[in-house]
């Protein structure tokens, strides 16, 4: 292995972010020095294929960081023949069908119990052997990254039973969710939409960078956690990305799909729904035209011959002014299953965005809801999408707001293909200048009970297919990197993209196990420094939540670029995103009495818990009721006294949190204690802000003094 994994001249610990094995002098504090098991000196890997490759060389640079000692390597068969014979200990890694020592090595059940993307690790303690054996060669490759994951964590642990080499006699790990995707929403200028973290990798001045080492260690950080598939382009896919399809950019493409696909990544791209006329001459992009389909067909055969194993197209359509089937009179069942043709005989897939609404909204009008728009659209559609389509389904109604309710869509589709889309990026949560960890967010959304086939029908049996039997199902989430050195601005939002990967492996993890790994294999296992930064990431959402858009209402933020307050900034606005705050009350009425029906979208139990006022959670209460700020909620507390108590509260608690990090000062790598602890005292000013700017509106609104006699301006 004459190749080091990472770019050397940025390699650090905020480079490395979770894959530094406690490389760092300060991530090694609390380490307790294990022997070198008798495993770790030799690897095993005969196959020819290119990601079991990037598996041995993850393993072998893994290996020679943890225990200070390279393996060696076996390639050959004939090696390995000799070597078996001479019963050598070391670890074997492969798939059953390339490998017949693997295939012994296991049970079969134990072979029956994975498959796909699964592994089963083993070890034979007596002759010092563990094995990594799975179907695919991803699947030995998500196994190689299991295991070094554990062999760091096994370092801060002092129970036996986790350093101990039983430990590692029998592991089974089976994805939960079969897509498991990232979008990038970068452009080819180098921009990112709704990115907080530098420029893209990908490109710069209209063409693909030529960086491909900075995209390789990327696709090794999301592999890391389980990632299998990128779109690598911005869904609002201007002109000069249209051409991303055409001779003109697919070299590229393909160069950027070969870097992937070394760590069992699949790409795709975000395509214009309009590009039959914009590239391809065509009049017209109605989707029942024939002309317009055999466009697709002939341009998606191109795709494929330049990149086989292309993943699809994602498509947003009809949506923020993007061209769609609307303008011909059809629906997306139309657009979307004509592409689904196109790519059906390449085994590829459309995963079609229902972020549909009217942005073009009257403010007068309080009939029309935004929130009701997706269901709307596309519930009528169930059952006639094509069985290569999958809608991808933002987490909430709205646009991934700090706190909204889960879309209704969830539990509504019972013939359709769906995946969760989460936003990692933190448009609405900070912009990666505030801390904001965004797993307990994303963990309320999965266990929330649908009732769609009755109690026990979460939106995670949805997520995964299982509810409804479906063949294609997953998770998609909106990136949070770009080319700043720790990947994602604020370097302790990489525990976001880390916790991510994650839960779209497997959603019963919780955000305290979650943070706990990620803080580990980032900083190391001195227990103060895990303690005070798994307890900031823990905190931080509840911290943002308070000192911002108070009880679910939502946006209050400046136009545009969504940072920072301004109350009325959506207001009198066209997208459909109002609080209706006035001298009496404030709140959207949602409910199907008095208000635009929206309550209605979900099943039973949870259609009367939120029509009902007296029965909707307050975290919820003004996203489906109008109230008046003198009413009382569950905890007690008038609307407006809770308005005051949680803005002083957050922007304490924000105070704190740039405290509690100072007490790291000497504990962790001084480049990331810098970085961090300046964004800190910002989140700490900035809350600030929003408190006097929230309470200070909503006082001379009421007229309602606070309770406490604090200052409100
Ligand atoms: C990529 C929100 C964001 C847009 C984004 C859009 C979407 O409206 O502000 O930047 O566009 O969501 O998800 O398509």
């Amino acid at each position: 292995m004459n190749r080091s994994i990472v770019q050397q001249n940025l390699a650090g610990p905020l480079y490395d972010a979770w894959l530094g094995y406690l490389s760092g002098a300060y991530s090694r504090k609390g380490a307790t020095s294990q022997a070198v098991p008798a495993w770790a000196k030799r690897i095993y890997a005969i196959e020819k294929h290119e990601v079991i490759s990037t598996a041995l060389e993850e393993l072998t640079q893994g290996l020679e960081r943890l225990f200070g000692e390279k393996p060696i390597t076996v390639l050959s068969g004939t090696d390995l023949a000799d070597k078996q014979a001479s019963h050598d200990p070391g670890i074997w890694i492969g798939t059953w069908a390339g490998n017949s020592l693997l295939a012994e090595a296991f049970s079969e059940s134990e072979r029956t119990a994975v498959h796909g993307e699964g592994f089963v690790i083993r070890e034979d303690e007596e002759l010092g052997r563990l094995f990594i054996g799975a179907e695919t060669p991803q699947g030995v490759l998500y196994g190689t990254f299991h295991l070094l994951r554990e062999l760091v964590l096994a370092q801060g642990s002092s129970s036996e039973a986790d350093t101990s080499p039983n430990k590692w006699s029998h592991v089974i790990e089976q994805p939960r969710n079969a897509l498991r995707m990232i979008n990038q929403w970068d452009n080819v200028d180098g921009s990112i939409e709704r990115g907080y973290a530098g420029r893209s990798i990908f490109y710069e001045n209209g063409e693909f960078t030529q960086d491909i080492v900075r995209i390789r260690d990327y696709a090794r950080l999301l592999a890391s956690t389980g990632i299998n598939a990128i779109s690598i382009n911005n869904v609002n896919v201007h002109q000069r990305e249209t051409l991303f399809l055409t001779e003109r950019f697919l070299s590229d493409v393909a160069r950027v799909a070969s870097a992937f696909r070394a760590y069992g990544i699949r790409l795709y791209l975000s395509a214009n729904y309009a590009s039959p006329m914009e590239i391809g001459g065509l009049l017209t992009a109605d989707p029942l035209d024939e002309q317009v389909r055999e466009w697709w067909n002939i341009q998606t055969a191109k795709v494929y011959a330049a990149i086989p194993d292309f993943g699809g197209y994602l498509i947003k359509a009809d949506s923020e002014n993007r061209p769609g089937p609307f303008t011909y009179n059809r629906d997306h069942a139309d657009g979307a299953n004509m592409l689904a043709e196109a790519l059906r005989p390449f085994g590829g897939l459309v995963i079609w965005r229902c972020f549909v609404y009217n942005c073009k909204q009257d403010w007068r009008d309080r009939s029309t809801d935004r929130a009701r728009a997706a269901y709307d659209h596309f519930k009528p559609l169930d059952g006639r999408f094509a069985d290569n389509v999958i809608l991808q389904i933002k987490n909430g109604p709205m646009d991934f707001q700090v706190r909204e309710a889960v879309s209704p869509l969830f539990g509504a589709m019972e013939k359709t293909n769906q995946v969760l889309e989460f936003q990692i990026t933190q448009e609405y949560t900070g912009q990666q200048r505030h801390l904001c960890y965004l797993i307990p967010q994303w963990k309320e959304v999965l266990d929330f009970d649908t009732y769609a086939k009755g109690q026990g029908s979460e939106v995670k049996c949805i997520a995964d297919g299982s509810l409804y039997n479906r063949p294609h199902s997953g998770f998609a989430a909106v990136s949070n990197i770009g080319a700043d050195t720790c990947w994602t601005g604020h370097p302790l939002a990489q525990a976001n993209l880390y916790g991510y990967g994650r839960l779209a492996w497997n959603p019963e993890l919780s955000s305290e196990e979650i943070a706990d790994e990620w803080v580990r294999l980032t900083f190391g296992h001195d227990e103060e420094v895990v303690r005070l930064i798994s307890g900031m990431l823990l905190d931080s959402l509840d911290i943002y939540e308070n000192y911002t858009a108070p009880l679910g209402v939502g946006w209050m933020v400046n136009p545009d670029h969504h940072y920072g307050p301004n109350v009325d900034g959506y207001e009198y606005s066209k997208w459909g995103t109002y609080h209706f705050a006035d001298c009496k009350g404030i709140g959207v009425d949602r409910t199907v009495q008095s208000g635009t029906g929206y309550t209605s979208q979900y099943h039973k139990e949870n259609a009367e818990r939120y029509e009902n006022v007296t029965t909707c959670p307050d975290e919820l209460l003004l996203f489906f009721h109008h109230v008046p700020y003198t009413h009382v909620l569950h905890s007690g507390k008038t609307v407006i006294q809770h308005i005051y108590d949680t803005h002083f509260k957050g922007a304490e608690q924000a105070q704190a949190l740039a405290e509690t990090w100072r007490k790291l000062e000497g504990k962790v790598d001084p480049e990331i204690f810098e970085t961090v602890a300046l964004r800190q005292d910002n989140q700490a000013e900035h809350a600030k802000e929003w408190r006097d700017m929230i309470n200070t509106y909503f006082y001379r609104k009421s007229g309602i003094e606070d309770e406490q006699g604090r200052t409100i301006y």
